[in-house]
C-alpha cells in the first residue's frame, strides 16, 4: 500500500508534467500511448485503492458521475465585463480618460490581447491545487462547474513550480478551436444530432453539462488572462508580468499578447491581429487592451460592472441576417456549378455584400433553404461570404424552392450530378464560354504560366470580345488588339504583351499545372515532372505507369490519362510548344537527392523566410512539400501563429522544428 501510494503519487506528478509539455507549451517528450499506459496505471490503482484518488489527480480529467443540478457560488472579487469600443474614436475618448484620471499626457502602457469569443470562468487554487471553478453568471454570483473544468486538458489541476499565494484565484476565458468546432459538428451530423452555431456556443453548451463525462468528449481548452482573488502571497506589480507570472505556474497564455506604450500602438495591434484572425486556430471577435501599471488599474476603478483601465476593441460583425432574394449558378473551370446566393445587400464583416456562396445543392437541402428566406451571412477574414443557415421562423409564405437547372446557364449543355457526388457539372467542356475563361483565368495565374497584368477582368473582355477561344491564343495577341479593349492604354496593353512574351520561358512543373488537368495541383504537377521528365513520356503514360509514383492514386491516374485522349487537349500543348513555350530539360537525377526521401509541411509565419523561399529550398534539396500534415510528414516547420497542422503533428507525434533548425536541414546539418 505505501509502495501503491508512493507509486500513484509519481505517476500523477508525472501525468502532469506531460500533461503540461503536451498541452500548455506544445512540446510533447513522450509518445501518446506512453501516456495512455501511464494514465491507465494510475486508474487502476485507484480504483483498488480509492482513499489515493486525489483531487488533483489527472484521472479527474476523464469526468464523475452526473450532477442534478449546478451549485452557485458568490465570486468574493466580483468578475468584471468589457466596455465595448467600435471605432479608432471611442478608443482614443478610452485613452483621453485615463490620461485625465491619471493627470498625465505621457503615453500609457497597455497591454494588449485577443478577445476570445469563449465562455468567462474562474479558477480557485488552494495551495496550488484547484479546488474550484465557476462561470462568470452575473459577475457576482456563477454556477460551480469544478468537474467539468477538470476535464480541460490545458487547465492544470495543480500548478507547477512554487512561490504561489495559498490562495490564487485565476481567471480566463474557455473556448474551442475552430477544428475542434468543426469535428464535433461533423460528428453530430453524422450521428443526425444537433450540431452548434458556433465554436462560442460549443464551448457554453459543453460547459454547462451535468455530465461532465460529455465534457471531458468536447475539444475545450482555456487562455488566462487575470487574476481575482490573492490571500497570503504576492503577486507582481504589472499585469503583463502577473500573466507572465501565471504562465510560470503552468496557466496557459495567449501568445499573442504584446505590451505596447500609447493608444497609436493598440491600434497598430488591432489592424494586426485582425489580418492574422482568419488563420488563428480560434474565433476572437477583437481585442482587448489593458492599462498595464496595476497601481494605475487601481487609481482609475470601475464604473458599475466595468473596469476603467480596459476596453474591448471589438472587429466589426462578421454575420448578419439578410434576405435571399434568389440563387444564380456559376460555372467554374472544371464546369462545376456553384449556386450563388444574391442577397438584399447587408454591412458585414466590414463590406458591404450582395452575394454569397451556397457551396452545392447537398448543402442548401442540409440549411433548408429556399428563397425569400432570412438567411445568415458570414464573411470572416478575407473568405468569401457564406449563407451559414436560415432563421425558419421567419420564412414567408411565398418562399419557393432552389432548384438545380438541368442545363448549363452559360453554354446551355446539360448539367450531370452524379449521386455519390456533392457537385453538379455543365458537359460543355470548351464549348463552355465559362469554363474556357475560367481555364484561361487558370493558365495565366501567378503559380502556373504567371502572365503578369492579364487579369481576370482583362481575360473575360477578351473572350468576351471573340480575340481568344483558348490558351494558345494569348500568344497571337497583338498590341492592337489589346490596346483597343475597354479602358487599356498603350503602356499596359504592351505590358501584358511583355508578359505574355515573358511566360513562353517556364518549367515543366508549372507548365503541367497550367493545363488544369482535374486534380493535377501544383505539387502533383512537379511529382509528374520529376518522374516523366517530358511531356511526351507523360502523354503516352498509361493509368497504371501513372499510379506507380507515389501518391498518384487512381483518381488522379483517370484524369490525367483522360486529358490527353483528347486530340484537342494535345493539340493545344503542340500550338503553345509551337508559339514558343519552352522549359529546361529535366535531368535524370543523379541518384538521390539529400532531401528526397523527405515530406516537410510549413505552418506559420517564419521569423525570416517567406513561405514560398522555404519551399523553394526545400524542394530544390528534393525534399517534397505539401499542404496536410500526415503520417507520411516528416517534419513541420512552425513559425509565428502556427494553427492547426502543429496540433495535427502533434497529436501524430511528427517532430516539429523552428526556422533555425530548418536552416540546419538546408545545410546539411542533421
Ligand atoms: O478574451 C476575453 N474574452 C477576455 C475577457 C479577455 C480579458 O482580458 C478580459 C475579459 C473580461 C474581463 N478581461 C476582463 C477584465
Amino acid at each position: 500500500m505505501t509502495n501503491s501510494k508512493q507509486r500513484a503519487e509519481k505517476l500523477r506528478n508525472e501525468l502532469h508534467e506531460h500533461n503540461y509539455r503536451y498541452y500548455v507549451l506544445n512540446q510533447p517528450t513522450i509518445p501518446d500511448s506512453e501516456y495512455d499506459r501511464m494514465m491507465r496505471e494510475l486508474q487502476d490503482l485507484e480504483e483498488k485503492y480509492p482513499e489515493l484518488k486525489t483531487e488533483d489527480s489527472p484521472t479527474q480529467r476523464v469526468g464523475g458521475e452526473p450532477e442534478k443540478s449546478f451549485k452557485t457560488i458568490q465570486h468574493e472579487v466580483p468578475m468584471l465585463s468589457l466596455n465595448n469600443a467600435f471605432t479608432d474614436d471611442e478608443v482614443y475618448a478610452f485613452n483621453k480618460r485615463i490620461q485625465e484620471r491619471l493627470s498625465t499626457e505621457d503615453n500609457i502602457e497597455y497591454v494588449c490581447e485577443p478577445k476570445l469569443d469563449g465562455l468567462a470562468v474562474t479558477l480557485i487554487y488552494e495551495s496550488g491545487i484547484l479546488t474550484s471553478a465557476a462561470t462568470r453568471g452575473d459577475g457576482t454570483t456563477g454556477e460551480e462547474i469544478t468537474a467539468n473544468v477538470r476535464t480541460i486538458s490545458t487547465v492544470p489541476l495543480k500548478l507547477r513550480g512554487t512561490g504561489y499565494p495559498k490562495l490564487l484565484e485565476v481567471r480566463g476565458e474557455v473556448y474551442m478551436t475552430k477544428k475542434g468546432f468543426e469535428e464535433l459538428n461533423e460528428a453530430a451530423r453524422k450521428k443526425e444530432e444537433k450540431v452548434f452555431v458556433n465554436p462560442r456556443n460549443a464551448a457554453a453548451g459543453s460547459l454547462r453539462q451535468l455530465d461532465s463525462k460529455i465534457t471531458a468528449s468536447r475539444p475545450l481548452a482555456i487562455f488566462c488572462y487575470g487574476i481575482g482573488k490573492v490571500e497570503k502571497g504576492d503577486m507582481p506589480q504589472h499585469h503583463f508580468k502577473i500573466l507572465e507570472q501565471l504562465s510560470k505556474w503552468g496557466l496557459r497564455i495567449c501568445p499573442e499578447i504584446k505590451v505596447v506604450s500609447g493608444i497609436e500602438k493598440c491600434l497598430e495591434y488591432y489592424e494586426r491581429v485582425g489580418k492574422k484572425r482568419a488563420n488563428l486556430p480560434y474565433e476572437i471577435d477583437g481585442v482587448v487592451y489593458k492599462v498595464n501599471s496595476m497601481t494605475e488599474q487601481q487609481e482609475l476603478g470601475f464604473i458599475s460592472k466595468a473596469p476603467r483601465w480596459a476596453i474591448a476593441h471589438k472587429f466589426p460583425a462578421v454575420e448578419e441576417l439578410t434576405t435571399l432574394n434568389g440563387v444564380e449558378f456559376q460555372v467554374g473551370r472544371t464546369g462545376a456549378l456553384t449556386p450563388v446566393a444574391r442577397l438584399e445587400p447587408v454591412f458585414v464583416g466590414g463590406v458591404t455584400v450582395s452575394n454569397a456562396t451556397l457551396h452545392n445543392m447537398d448543402e442548401i437541402k442540409r440549411k433548408d433553404i429556399r428563397i425569400g428566406d432570412t438567411v445568415i451571412i458570414r464573411r470572416a477574414g478575407d473568405v468569401i461570404p457564406e449563407v451559414v443557415s436560415v432563421i425558419l421562423e421567419r420564412r414567408p409564405k411565398g418562399s419557393h424552392a432552389i432548384k438545380l437547372p438541368s442545363k448549363c446557364p452559360i453554354c446551355g449543355s446539360e448539367i450531370i450530378k452524379p449521386d455519390d457526388e456533392a457537385v453538379a457539372r455543365c458537359t460543355g467542356g470548351l464549348f463552355c464560354e465559362a469554363q474556357v475563361k475560367e481555364a484561361i483565368k487558370h493558365f495565366a495565374s501567378r503559380k502556373a504560366m504567371d502572365i503578369e497584368g492579364l487579369g481576370d477582368k482583362i481575360v473575360e473582355l477578351l473572350v468576351d470580345e471573340k480575340l481568344i477561344a483558348h490558351v494558345a491564343d494569348l500568344y497571337t495577341l497583338t498590341h492592337e488588339q489589346l490596346a483597343n479593349l475597354e479602358r487599356m492604354g498603350d503602356k499596359s496593353a504592351q505590358n501584358i504583351l511583355d508578359a505574355i512574351n515573358e511566360s513562353k520561358k517556364t518549367t515543366l512543373p508549372r507548365f503541367l499545372y497550367a493545363l488544369g488537368i482535374r486534380e493535377v495541383g501544383e505539387t502533383t504537377a512537379k511529382i509528374l515532372a520529376e518522374n516523366f521528365k517530358t511531356i511526351d513520356n507523360l502523354i503516352a503514360a498509361d493509368e497504371e505507369q501513372l499510379q506507380q509514383v507515389p501518391d498518384i492514386g487512381p483518381i488522379v491516374a483517370k484524369h490525367i490519362t483522360v486529358f490527353f485522349r483528347q486530340p484537342h487537349n494535345r493539340e493545344m500543348i503542340s500550338k503553345l510548344i509551337a508559339h514558343g513555350i519552352h522549359w529546361p530539360v529535366i535531368k535524370e537525377s543523379n541518384t538521390a537527392k539529400p532531401l528526397s526521401n523527405m515530406t516537410f509541411v510549413l505552418t506559420g509565419t517564419l521569423p525570416s523566410l517567406s513561405r514560398e523561399e522555404a519551399k523553394e529550398k526545400l524542394e530544390a534539396l528534393g525534399a517534397k512539400v505539401t499542404d496536410s500534415v500526415s503520417k507520411k510528414t516528416t517534419y513541420v516547420v512552425a513559425g509565428e501563429s502556427p494553427g492547426s497542422k502543429l496540433e495535427k503533428a502533434q497529436n501524430l507525434g511528427i517532430k516539429v522544428i523552428n526556422e533555425n533548425e530548418l536552416h540546419k536541414i538546408l545545410e546539411g546539418k542533421h
